[in-house]
């Protein structure tokens, strides 16, 4: 039987490499160690490959700053799921020391001052000596690194300790694709929040239809993802995966399998509800089934086998798991109004992606390249605009030959169409990055906010809104800023904003950029409500970053959205024609 090849396996290789570079810091070894596994580190995430083919061809050492030993190490990981290095260097360094790595600001020298002289070693004890003011008394901190430590803190204290949805579904596939494999099982898949598209995810949830429970647990265990068996039963295991990431596996009956999906998909206040409405009509919903009250749970279920059974059972169109959150799905279907929600198919192009014009890894050619093999039918290329030095932005000399290079793919390409777009920059003063005559050289212009998050809110709401009044901004790229679990919004009336969206008739984005799912599901549903358009983006820096639609378009779906209000849907000339004047 063919191995299953890991998706996973490269970014979790080179977590551990950066892992065993940071223990090697602590530890104050010898320091150079620490460089090159760093950059090897580096180097894996940069794959295309997997690592386990290029370990099977035994070409490990081809990969840059890999030598021998660092290519050993790797093997290991990949073979026994341990590095005998990083367990050694764990062993040596004193427990939480990693974690105060986590602070900004605190680097290893630091971590290991503060420990010795201090015996600091989590986050808590940190923050108590920061604000005693103790840390100062420590040689070369001063007051304001102190300072500078009680705000990191801060921040990282607001994090939920939740996984982003793309590392989930990653880790979830793997699970699922490992299972299939060892165990031929015909009905398996995810549930919990994680098939609902949440933006965060606390644990995957599985659920498995079969009568050889006890082979799929062992298979369960057994995967060599699982760094730690929680709980082992015979129809319910949870193990942790890499990242600390929990896996809970159910096994139920076959004919079983719908009732189960439904009560583990959720969500609990879904659930809560949908019991309810059966009670009402004096059925009991539980994971084994819908039953007549009275009859005895050993008795045969008016419905169980699918999720469409046990909705209809309930006089019920079946329910998308991205609208289970108990905001009024289950009325709208018992009235048979739920929303014909917009789908990936009905994209028919991406209008937020970078190219290595700026800071995108790969060229015009393969951007359109991979977004053609998708199916679209066009490509806004995006690059940003000068003021954002960081990132190599486009001024007029480039704009043009960019555009030469645009038009000659398009001629190659042809009926497919890539745009000549821009990301503009709103620059803290509220102007737009490029002059009129500037952002006239563009078919697309879509604008956002990059800097100066700190700003007031009425200030951040103005400098918002006067994007939007301008008529060559066609769309705000995500619009508040937020980077899950780093970074809240920017303070703003978003409420403001998607009034004027609806006034200006200029498109919020929601982008699916993992961090981002930036509109939120619930600010999608506002934009829905208050009649203000949509553009579902990936904000591709890299071609396979094209798939990143997926999930811009789940959090459409998670809002309620339909496919006649994301722009993005309308075929290349309705799209250019709405985009002269903003449509
Ligand atoms: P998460 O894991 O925090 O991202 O969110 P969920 O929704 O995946 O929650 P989880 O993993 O605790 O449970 C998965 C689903 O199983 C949940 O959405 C509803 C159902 N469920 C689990 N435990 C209970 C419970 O005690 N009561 C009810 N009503 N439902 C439950
Ligand atoms: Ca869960
Ligand atoms: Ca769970
Ligand atoms: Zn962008």
């Amino acid at each position: 039987m063919p191995r299953v090849s890991l998706t996973y396996d490269n970014e979790r290789v080179a977590a551990v490499l950066e892992e065993i570079a940071d223990l090697s810091d602590l530890s104050g070894a010898n320091p150079f160690r620490a460089v090159t596994f760093r950059a090897a580190a580096r180097a894996v995430r940069d794959l295309r490959e997997p690592l386990r083919t290029l370990m099977e061809q035994k070409r490990l050492s081809e990969i840059p700053k890999v030598g021998p030993a660092i290519a050993g190490a790797i093997e290991q990981l990949l073979t026994t799921g341990r590095s005998k290095r990083h367990e050694e260097l764990k062993a040596q360094v004193p427990e939480g020391l990693l974690t105060l790595l986590r602070v900004p600001g605190v680097g290893p020298a630091t971590a290991r001052a503060i420990h010795e002289h201090l015996r600091i070693a989590t986050i808590d004890e940190l923050e108590e000596a920061a604000k005693a003011g103790r840390l100062r008394t420590l040689p070369k901190i001063q007051a304001r690194t102190e300072e500078n430590i009680i705000k990191a803190i801060a921040s990282l204290k607001q994090r939920t300790g939740r996984s982003l949805l793309v590392d989930a579904r990653r880790a979830a596939s793997d699970m699922v694709a490992w299972l299939r494999e060892r165990c031929d099982i015909g009905l398996i898949e995810v549930a919990g929040s994680t098939r609902r598209w949440r933006e965060t995810i606390g644990d995957i949830d599985i659920v498995v239809g079969s009568l050889d429970a006890g082979r799929i647990m062992t298979a369960f265990i057994g995967t060599p993802e699982v760094e730690r068996v929680i709980a082992r039963g015979d129809t319910k295991s949870s193990v942790v995966v890499g990242r600390g990431m929990q896996i809970d596996l159910r096994v139920v009956r076959p004919e079983q399998f719908g009732a189960a999906m439904m009560y583990f998909t959720g969500s609990k206040d879904h659930n809560v509800r949908m019991r309810g409405i059966a009670l009402e009509r004096k059925l009991l919903l539980n994971e084994y089934g819908l039953f007549r009250i009275g009859e005895d749970k050993d008795g045969p279920p008016i419905a169980s086998r699918s999720e469409e059974d046990v909705f209809a059972a309930l006089g019920m169109r079946w329910i998308p798991p991205e609208l289970r959150e108990d905001r009024g799905e289950i009325d709208a279907a018992m009235a048979g109004a739920l929303p014909d929600l917009v789908e990936l198919a009905d994209i028919r192009g991406d209008l937020h992606a970078h190219t290595s014009w700026t800071d995108g890894r790969d060229t015009v050619s393969d951007m359109a390249e991979r977004a053609r093999a998708k199916g679209y039918e066009y490509l806004a290329l995006t690059d940003h605009s000068i003021g954002l030095g960081m990132t190599h932005g486009l001024d007029a000399e480039r704009i043009a030959k960019r555009t030469r290079e645009i038009e000659a793919v398009n001629r190659r390409m042809a009926p497919f169409r890539v745009l000549v777009g821009s990301e503009v920059d709103i620059r803290s003063s509220g102007k737009l990055d490029y002059d009129d005559a500037t952002l006239a050289l563009f078919e697309v212009v879509t604008a956002s906010v990059h800097s100066s998050f700190a700003q007031p809110r009425d200030a951040q709401t103005e400098r918002i809104l006067g994007a939007m009044r301008h008529p060559r901004v066609n769309a705000i790229s995500h619009p508040t800023g937020r980077l899950l679990e780093k970074r809240d919004a920017y303070d703003v009336d978003l409420e403001a904003i998607i009034a004027a969206a609806a006034r200006t008739k200029t498109r919020l984005e929601v982008n699916g950029g993992p961090e981002r799912l930036d509109l939120s599901d619930v600010a999608v549903r506002r934009a829905m409500e208050v009649g203000a358009m949509l553009v579902c983006n990936s904000d591709a820096h890299a071609v396979e970053e094209l798939d990143q639609m997926e999930y811009a378009v789940a959090t459409a779906r998670r809002g309620w959205a339909t496919k006649e209000r994301v722009q993005n849907t309308m075929p290349l000339a309705e799209l250019l024609a709405h985009l002269e004047g903003k449509g």
